[in-house]
């Protein structure tokens, strides 16, 4: 054996394991790399992030999703994408913006009474408590449009979207406080307060920055608009924030760029913004006690109200001491603060230095009243140097930060380097870099910014991808690169494209922390978490009419639409509620009606409901638009619309061949047979499953839940087939028939589910060999002919081993080489049995093996089978 394979196969394979699994590893693990040109440490690097089939991720990451307007979710280590979540955007296969309920919430996002329909995502965050995720709220900012969005994490939909009253721009947000009771969002482009034009001469008098404190209901996910107040500050472009914790609660941190105030203007042979904004060595850090402000703010003598909404002017923040400035070297961007609240990390851009600020240090030069001055708004400034822990020459472009468990421990994000270094903020020590492709802007830690850090991984959130990933045309994807920061230094694991737009920020949560459920109360409006006022349960499905509004109660379950033919006039409003009666896990209908640009998705449980006008004439199927049966074609019916002013003849009706009375009766006693049979197969396994206490196995249970729903419709369509049987419509009684068969298979297919998971619950545990043998038994074909517990077109193998002298040798021999044993007795009444050889499988040694202890872990278990 090489030495390289040895080291690989005690990595991926863990010690005990090596001397068995080696023999058969080693040959084809070296095949592979050679094939596709791997290095050890590339197959090091992808079993770190390898998932197979059924593994779950560790850690659950929500990135923005920039200019999509939407947010995206995926996993870590196997950086596997798991789902858009429709933010400011519509997004169809959510339904987002294509039913009435989600429409609302999209019109929340409405400006000025205009619609927009799209977003710039930057900054996600994770509700908190104490400082820690708690796994509950999940906020998001819109720079362009400045808005913030809540989404629940129980479902992962956006249930609120709140616009700034005075912002035209926003960009420091959203950040959570350390027990979720407020959401701080800073502005970016300084612009008037108001609704009106002022021009650009008054920059200084009547344009103006600001953060606004939103007072965040943490119990329900609500932003409480009336309880929230801004903090107006001068018109430097304020950047990112954060929100103290620990010794720092109560206080927030605002970056800015351009307090030069300079407002451009090439057309009029003014020097660029790029130029005049970034002249001085230095810019503001602003520091502001919200905590103070927002007591303030309940009392009408401290705020002026611009449309609708509470401002704190600066002169009151200054008068109470809750606002100070200290300076930051020039256009800075991240602030972020340190695990424990003491240290504020600021990050240059133009700079080449990271500053730590000193909370403590902050604090007393704040209680002592000792100033540098002021600025021109009369705003106290700290003395930088005394506010100061110290500062630390990192490379080119430093922009944001992520902290690790270790005491002291920070990685930043250096832009123009192009690198993450990994150094320490209390000892001002580099202490590693790592190579990422091409300008990194934020970088996600597993809960790196929480009171709580992870480690283990970073993700460099890189602007470019250039040459990483085969070429999609001019506009490339963004490239998410995960890094182990396990060891002493950073290794770089492995590429993601990220094709939707270009996320900012991401940040990562363990997934143990979330409990999103897997379906809804029955009759959910899940944009407001009550019952909703379409909920329509099976047998209440009607059509009502009220003048020209017609409104449909509907229902959704497998495999129809109830009901199946909508007749309306032209001119006609329509409004369709739609319920899914499912209970079942993941079986969600979708819902449209053709070319009226409509579509909703219906999650287990869940009401929804669509709404248009009928202005065109014409028959419009609708159908269900999720694969969600063997008949989910069959799901559909028809939307017709009629022009109340037009006569419409009806067709020569054409002569059908119909079945003759006999043929009908013969039809339904042998569906009525088919049914019975399928019945006793129900029945058998209902059996198995209570002998084996299926109940005290939640995942089981849970399958019966299922299985008995669609099961107890059945008495209602035999009533119904018993009612035409008796009113001699045969050919109805054999529909009603097979409407038993169908929800018959459903009950069948999850309860032989539902029997094959009590086996794996309730067997001895499987060796590592059996498990293998299991596979090769699968994946060789041989379980084409054998069905373990049952005779199908080759013998049932349950006691093979015991039905031969010496019998493991005997199957061993017949595996490997059957042919030699044709002739045997026993061998020859078996082929003559089933009219069929045993064809040689080509079946290695090992592999032979390991069927054979499979087999006596069938035996083991037989009376499961
Ligand atoms: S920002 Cu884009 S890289 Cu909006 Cu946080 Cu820094
Ligand atoms: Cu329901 Cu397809």
């Amino acid at each position: 054996m090489k030495p390289v394979l040895g080291k690989i196969s005690s990595l991926l394979l863990g010690t005990t394991l090596i001397t068995s699994a080696l023999a058969a590893t080693d040959g084809e693990l070296a095949k592979v790399m050679k094939d596709r040109g791997l290095s050890e440490i590339d197959v090091v690097r992808a079993a770190k992030t390898y998932n197979p089939t059924g593994v779950k991720d560790k850690y659950v990451v929500f990135s923005s999703g920039g200019q999509s307007g939407q947010m995206l979710v995926y996993g870590v280590p196997s950086m596997r994408l798991l789902k858009y979540i429709a933010v400011f955007t519509p997004e169809p296969w959510q339904g987002y913006g294509y039913d009435k309920d989600s429409l609302e919430i999209l019109r929340q996002g409405n400006i000025r009474g205009r619609e927009i329909n799209w977003g710039d995502t930057h900054h996600p965050a994770l509700s908190e408590t104490d400082g820690k995720y708690d796994g509950k709220w999940l906020v998001i900012n819109d720079k362009a449009n400045p808005r913030i969005a809540v989404i629940d994490l129980e479902d992962f939909e956006t249930k609120q979207i709140v616009p700034n009253p005075v912002f035209k721009s926003e960009h420091g947000g959203a950040f959570f406080t350390p027990n979720s009771d407020h959401i701080l969002e800073a502005a970016q482009y300084a612009a008037p307060f108001d609704n009106e034009y002022h021009p650009i001469e008054d920059y200084k008098e009547t344009y103006r920055g600001g953060v606004t404190v939103w007072k965040f209901d943490s119990k329900i996910g609500r932003i409480i608009p009336k309880d929230s107040f801004t903090l107006e500050l001068p018109p430097y472009m304020q950047d990112l924030s954060d929100s103290g914790k620990g010794i720092s609660d109560g206080w927030g941190f605002t970056n800015s760029f351009n307090t030069e105030m300079y407002t451009g203007g090439i057309e009029v042979g003014m020097p660029p913004n790029e130029a005049g904004m970034s002249r001085n060595d230095t810019d503001f850090l602003h520091v502001y006690n919200w905590k103070k402000l927002y007591e303030l703010s309940k009392d009408p003598k401290n705020v002026k109200i611009v449309n609708d909404h509470k401002i704190i002017p600066i002169e009151i923040a200054v008068k109470n001491d809750a606002l100070f400035l200290i300076p930051e070297p020039k256009s800075p961007h991240g602030v972020d603060v340190d695990p424990t609240g003491q240290y504020l990390v600021v990050c240059g851009k133009l700079d080449t230095h990271a500053s730590v600020y000193d909370f403590k240090k902050i604090q007393k030069l704040i209680s002592n009243k000792e100033y540098a001055g002021k600025d021109p708004f009369g705003i106290p400034i700290l003395d930088m140097k005394k506010s100061l822990h110290g500062q630390l020459e990192l490379g080119l472009g430093p922009l944001h930060n992520q902290y690790s468990p270790v005491d002291g421990e920070i990685y930043t994000s250096l832009y123009v380097d192009s690198q993450v270094v990994k150094w320490n903020f209390k000892e001002l020590k580099v202490l590693d870099k790592e190579n990422v492709h091409y300008n990194i802007g934020h970088l996600a830690g597993m809960e790196g910014k929480s009171a709580d850090p992870q480690g283990e991984y970073i993700i460099a959130l890189n602007k470019l991808s250039i040459d990483r990933f085969q070429n999609v045309g001019p506009l490339h994807p963004q490239n998410h690169q995960l890094i182990d920061i396990s060891g002493k230094t950073m290794d770089l694991l492995v590429d993601m494209p990220l094709p939707l737009g270009e996320p900012h920020q991401a940040v990562a949560i363990r997934a143990e922390k979330l409990h999103p459920h897997v379906r809804y109360e029955m009759g959910t409006n899940t944009k407001t978490g009550e019952q909703h006022i379409g909920k329509t349960l099976a047998g209440q499905e009607r059509i009502e009419r009220n003048g020209n509004h017609v409104t449909v109660y509907a229902t959704l379950v497998r495999s129809h639409i109830n009901p199946e033919r909508i007749t309306v006039n032209k001119g006609d409003k329509v409004t369709i509620h739609m319920t899914n009666l499912e209970r079942a896990q993941d079986e969600t209908h979708g819902f449209t009606v053709d070319n009226f640009d409509v579509h909703a998705s219906l999650e287990p449980g869940e009401t929804s409901t669509i709404e248009f006008n009928a202005d065109i004439e014409g028959v419009f199927p609708y159908y269900c638009t999720e694969f969600c049966s063997a008949l989910h074609l069959e799901m559909m019916g028809y939307l017709m619309v009629k022009d109340p002013n037009k006569k419409y003849e009806s067709a020569q009706k054409i002569k059908m061949q119909t079945m003759t009375p006999e043929q009908l009766k013969a039809e339904y006693d042998k569906t009525v047979a088919v049914n019975a049979a399928t019945d006793s197969v129900i029945q058998s396994v209902v059996k198995f499953l209570k002998d084996n206490k299926f109940g005290d196995h939640k995942v089981v249970a849970d399958l019966v839940t299922d299985a008995l729903d669609q099961y107890g419709k059945i008495p209602e369509q035999k009533k119904l087939s018993d009612e035409a049987v008796k009113a001699g419509d045969m050919e109805k009684a054999i529909l009603f028939e097979n409407m038993i068969w169908q929800l018959m298979v459903k009950t069948a297919d999850v309860g032989i589910r539902a029997k094959d998971t009590l086996v794996r619950l309730i067997a001895t545990k499987q060796s590592d060999a059996a498990a293998r043998g299991e596979k090769t038994f699968a994946e060789g074909g041989c379980n084409g002919c054998h069905v373990i517990g049952k005779v199908s077109s080759g013998p049932d193998l349950t006691g093979v081993l015991q039905r031969h002298e010496n019998g493991e040798k005997w199957v061993a021999d017949f595996i490997l080489d059957p042919e030699k044993m044709y002739g045997e007795p026993y061998v020859k009444g078996m082929i003559d049995y089933f009219n069929l050889k045993m064809p040689n499988q080509h079946m290695s040694q090992e592999e032979t093996k390991d069927i054979i202890e499979y087999l006596k872990w069938i035996d083991e278990n037989a009376n499961l089978f």
